[in-house]
């Protein structure tokens, strides 16, 4: 296969890339890693290039963006990943803003409260879990929206393989969910890619929590 014309460039963890590289080995694209140590990266110079001061930074030939979900977006738009209509796209955005929004409380748990509230999230992860559930049990498909797999559906697929990893049980309550990630993990370029070393070697997070 030929190289693919992506370049990654981030820290040396999951973190906001692990659906972008997961939807890429997925859709049968390559793509180059630049790995950024932290310690480079507090010295600025790269800091400084980045339109919101942040990583990650993906390039696809001449154009390159910030913010992880505007490149998921972009990538869904390249690989027919994003609905077939203007409604079925409105709700794959819809869904992964509810995406969005869970990842930054376990986010918020994992860099700032990690010790203190990690009881109280896994205890209150069923009210959020089961709205994701009881959306997908309306669609006649194992996906979120449509019958066909969206980036929306990668993002999902990452961060609730975190979630497993902070609460192996956590779907045991949400039936669509759990079947949701069975069938994903059954995708056979996917399931290489979660397999090989630089996924599953690869830190969760920066902080080394999980
Ligand atoms: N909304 C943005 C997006 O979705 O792309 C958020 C991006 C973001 O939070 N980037 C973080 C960053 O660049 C990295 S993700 N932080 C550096 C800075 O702001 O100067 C979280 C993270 C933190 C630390 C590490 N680490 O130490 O390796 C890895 C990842």
């Amino acid at each position: 296969m030929a190289p693919g014309p992506y370049t990654i460039t981030y820290f040396a963890v999951r973190g906001r890339c692990g659906a972008m590289r997961i939807m890429l080995a997925d859709q049968g694209q390559e793509w180059k890693e630049i790995v950024v140590n932290f310690e480079d990266w507090t010295k600025g110079d790269l800091k400084n290039t980045c339109v919101f001061g942040q990583l990650p930074k993906f390039e696809d030939g001449d154009l390159t963006l910030f913010q992880s979900n505007a490149i998921l977006r972009h990538l869904g738009r390249s690989h027919g990943a994003c609905g077939k209509d203007n409604g079925e796209a409105a709700l794959i955005d819809m869904m992964n803003d509810g995406v969005e929004d869970l990842r930054l409380k376990y986010g918020k748990l994992i860099y700032q409260e990690y010790e203190t509230g990690k009881d109280a999230y896994i205890k209150d992860l069923p009210n959020h879990l089961s709205k994701f559930d009881a959306f997908m049990a309306k669609n006649n498909s194992v996906f979120l929206v449509g019958d066909k797999i969206s980036y929306a559906d990668y993002n999902l697929f990452d961060l609730l393989l975190n979630h497993l990893v902070l609460c192996p049980t956590c779907l045991d309550t949400v039936p669509k969910l759990k079947a949701f990630m069975e069938q994903m993990s059954a995708r056979p370029k996917l399931k290489a890619f979660i397999d090989t070393d630089a996924h599953a070697k690869l830190p969760i997070n920066g902080n080394g929590k999980q």
